[in-house]
């Protein structure tokens, strides 16, 4: 299996909002591929699985033959070095998301994923593929234009709006006073106020990928469908600039961190045998 190659238009709009969608990612081989393996996740959920409203699970790509093929394709390496114009790029995890049909989730859940990861850097690219169709009424991933260049983050939240609790062990300690990191006011409502921020909003066929930075606010609000579930896979690269960071006071996914015995420093390059390099 293997992915195609990024156009040059793909990266400049990348580079200058963001995100940029990748119109026939995969193919529709690739796409039966890839839901089989996903069924068979959504089937027997991991330690980080999670069945409430919608469905997630993260950190299983690495178990799975035709998971493991996708994340580690030489190409889609290629391809995160050049978005993130990094000499090189490790695959930093996969993350499902699948809600059934009529599952509305009545907020858009608007977020940056950086804040929520032990991690800091410029360079941290993700590929959300959509292996259902999917419009803005039916949870298709939609973005705030060149939000990655604010200089604050909003504060990470359950997708329901409660507070997260992670537990880091012994590695709380070492977690820097990030205030200054954060804006105080929640996100606000960017799908209600035109206002707020630039929309991006694609409808996707199976197949269909976006790109885009860590930092760039996005959501998918609820699938309104009443008969079609919506299936999503995101997967995350790091490159040459991202450092492990552990902000205290919010949550930091404990999930992404490197094998204990492997240790752990902040400003530490993002180096674990848990992070394979796909590139070079
Ligand atoms: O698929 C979704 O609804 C959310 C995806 C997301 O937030 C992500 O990939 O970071």
């Amino acid at each position: 299996m293997t992915v195609r190659r990024l156009t040059d238009d793909e990266i400049t709009a990348y580079r200058q909002d963001g995100v940029a969608k990748l119109p026939r990612f995969v193919d529709g081989q690739q796409v039966s591929e890839l839901l089989a393996a996903l069924d068979r996740r959504m089937a027997d959920l991991g330690p980080y699985g999670y069945d409430n409203l919608f469905v997630q699970d993260r950190c299983f790509a690495l178990e799975d033959p035709v998971l493991r093929n996708y994340v580690l394709d030489p190409v889609m390496g290629e391809n995160a070095a050049r978005a993130m114009d990094s000499s090189s790029a490790r695959f930093y995890f996969d993350h499902l998301f699948a809600f059934g049909p009529d599952t509305v989730v009545d907020d858009h859940y608007w977020h940056q994923d950086q804040p929520y990861w032990p991690v800091t850097g410029e360079h941290l690219v993700s590929f959300w593929l959509a292996l259902t169709p999917c419009t803005p009424e039916t949870a298709a991933l939609k973005f705030v234009a060149g939000s990655h260049r604010a200089e604050r983050f909003y504060r990470p939240t359950s997708f329901d709006g409660g507070p997260m609790q992670s537990d880091l062990g012994p590695l709380a300690e070492l977690a820097v006073d990030a205030r200054h990191q954060f804006v105080d006011e929640p996100p606000p409502p960017f799908h209600l106020d035109p206002e707020a921020g630039r929309l991006i909003e694609f409808g996707y066929e199976a197949g269909d990928a976006a790109m885009f930075h860590s930092k760039l606010v996005h959501s998918s609000g609820g699938n309104r469908s009443p008969d079609d579930r919506r299936v999503a896979y995101s997967i995350r690269y790091v490159g040459d600039d991202a450092r492990m960071m552990l902000r205290q006071g919010v949550f930091q996914d404990p999930a992404l961190l490197p094998e204990p015995d492997e240790g752990f420093e902040i400003g530490r390059p993002m180096v674990s045998r848990r992070w394979p390099v796909v590139h070079p």
